[in-house]
């Protein structure tokens, strides 16, 4: 017999290194309508701020390299959410346009089976554990001539469900 959890998944939106473009939050915001929370990781932090006045459901966001001075605004973050951990940072600090390795082992020393970062502008998805995403930018985007963003469904005992989510163009 199947067993339905009761409790809802948990609908997160992921997006990143927005630099200022707000029609891009627009457009993202728009496009995923039915978040439970958004995470914004970092460069710039104004724009997490902007993203909390379009959206009321939580918004967690974290500073980037460009984002100086970061005033009171971490450069990492834990997130609990349906029984999952996940660990945000920008990435700058982990030197993550060369190697994973680095956030990967910070998320494993904070017990958080997902880790998300932005950074290098490049969509990134490592299987895992623990699972490692980066969606990209949103209006700068490095790998495609269309920015991008992610979206994240979180259940109890199941694996994250991971959408990548690639703008229109303008
Ligand atoms: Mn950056």
């Amino acid at each position: 017999m199947l067993f339905k959890s009761a409790a809802p998944a948990v609908k997160i939106g992921l997006i990143s290194d927005t630099h200022g473009n707000w029609a891009s939050i627009d457009q993202a915001v728009s496009i995923a309508q039915n978040m439970d929370m958004w995470l914004h990781m970092g460069d710039c932090t104004p724009d997490a701020e902007y993203l909390q006045l379009l959206v009321d459901v939580p918004v967690y966001g974290v500073a980037g390299n460009c984002d100086w001075p970061t005033g009171n605004i971490l450069y990492e973050r834990i997130i609990d959410a349906a029984d999952h951990r996940i660990f945000i940072t920008h990435g700058h600090n982990y030197g993550v346009r060369y190697t994973q390795e680095y956030i990967m082992e910070a998320a494993e020393s904070q017990n958080a089976d997902i880790a998300v970062y932005g950074h290098t502008h490049i969509v990134e998805y490592l299987m895992g554990p623990p699972i490692i995403l980066n969606p990209g930018s949103a209006s700068r985007p490095r790998d495609d001539t269309r920015g991008s963003f992610m979206t994240m469904e979180l259940e109890k005992d199941a694996d994250p469900r991971i959408t990548v989510v690639r703008m229109r163009l303008n």
